[in-house]
């Protein structure tokens, strides 16, 4: 292969049209601070997410950070190791504990069953996450948030524009972060919301994005500066044009994949689950060793011999990273840390050719044993 092929390739409109989106930005020199694209971005995605407000952030992070700032929380907040750095940073900058709670071995989100097991008279919140285009139980989460008066907030960076049992997946807990960035389905080059369903809590959101200020001379919160520019909101009103045709191909280089990979023995694949409309973000494999005959980390080096870049997505679990200085027991979430060690996220994009990804497959089915 003479070109390598990186686990994702980011979406974008074609010059002109982006172009024609940021010339009236030229012409007014309003580049940030919730200006007219900004304004028109929020507006679209309230009406396509159906939820009472959507507040656009920089970037999905500082959409969690502040999407948890304004709840209010204190002490502990059940969550999940396997994640991006992300979910846990924002839990462990907002002053609280994270508690981790294991994984279901079908959808590598929170096992519903061992929540109510963590629960503690600190436990103020959970945090699940929807990974790849898995979503979490969400009925169950339901249960017990309202059973002990819990707040949820999903982490749903990898889930736009996904839906459950025809609603949008943003309905769901009271509120839901969605991330933006270059390498998701749907980018605004840099960026993230937070989609809610209580109108003050939005307005806490807007405050605290633009540095805790209500008025010009009134500044009530301790607040960030995490406001998209003018230019990112651009290039989300073109990326939006396009997302049920991004969908689409991503739905073909998935069908691909699966067709492609059939009848591996020690390789598994996620079903889209029942209910779920996916956006096919991700296409993560579980590879069993014993039965493929190579490791994970064996099956990733080999691919790499060949150009092809993929991701351990998620490695190592968050539980386990330095900056927490072993103070979570990663024992303590077996079977996440047994996929984390086993899980590979295969290149996935709109523009990936289907011959590419049916040469991904002939690589992984020649190497098995
Ligand atoms: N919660 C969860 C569950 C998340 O997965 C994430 C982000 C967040 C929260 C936080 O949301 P943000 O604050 O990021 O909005 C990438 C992304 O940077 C990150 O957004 C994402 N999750 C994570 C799963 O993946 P890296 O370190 O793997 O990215 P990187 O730079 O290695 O890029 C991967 C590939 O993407 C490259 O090999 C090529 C391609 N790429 C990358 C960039 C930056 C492009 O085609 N264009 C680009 O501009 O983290």
């Amino acid at each position: 292969m003479s070109n390598p092929i990186l686990v994702t390739r980011s979406s974008m409109p074609s010059l002109n049209e982006y172009v024609d989106e940021i010339k009236d930005i030229f012409d007014s020199h309003w580049m940030t601070n919730m200006g007219v694209k900004h304004q028109e971005l929020e507006k679209k995605l309230k009406e396509l997410l159906e939820v009472e407000g959507v507040q656009l952030m920089v970037n999905g992070h500082m959409a969690l950070e502040l999407g948890i700032q304004a709840m209010n929380l204190t002490g502990e907040v059940i969550t999940t190791p396997y994640t991006f750095a992300s979910t846990t940073h924002a839990i462990v900058r907002n002053g609280l504990e994270p508690v981790f709670c294991d994984i279901d071995p079908k959808t590598y989100t929170m096992d519903v069953s061992k929540i109510e097991e963590l629960i503690t008279d600190r436990t103020s919140a959970i945090m699940p996450v929807h990974v790849y285009g898995n979503i979490c139980n969400i009925e169950e989460i339901e249960r017990i948030a309202r059973k002990y008066s819990l707040k949820v907030i999903y982490d749903a960076a990898h889930t736009f524009g996904e839906t459950y049992k025809g609603k949008s997946i943003a309905q769901f807990g009271d509120a839901s972060m969605f991330s933006f960035h270059a390498t998701k389905a749907f980018n605004t080059i840099e960026g993230g919301a937070v989609a809610y369903h209580n109108s003050e809590y939005g307005l806490d959101l807007a405050r605290l994005k633009n540095f805790g200020i209500r008025n010009e001379e009134l500044v009530d919160y301790v607040g960030s500066n995490a406001k998209m520019n003018e230019f990112s909101a651009a290039m989300g009103l073109c990326n939006l044009r396009h997302l049920d045709e991004e969908i689409e191909k991503r739905h073909k280089v998935y069908d691909a994949y699966r067709s492609g990979l059939a009848g591996v023995e020690g390789l598994h694949i996620f079903e889209v689950q029942k209910d779920v409309t996916s956006n096919y973000a991700y296409f993560p494999i579980v590879v069993d060793e014993n039965v493929y005959g190579h490791t994970r980390n064996e099956l990733k080096n080999i691919l790499e011999e060949h150009g092809i870049f993929s991701r351990k997505y998620f490695y190592p679990l968050t539980s386990a990273f330095d900056c927490y200085h072993g103070k979570y027991d990663v024992n303590k979430t077996p079977i996440a840390l047994h996929y984390s060690k086993r899980v590979l996220a295969l290149p996935m994009y709109s523009d990936l050719a289907l011959e590419d990804v049916s040469k991904i497959c002939n690589i992984i089915i020649e190497f098995a044993n």
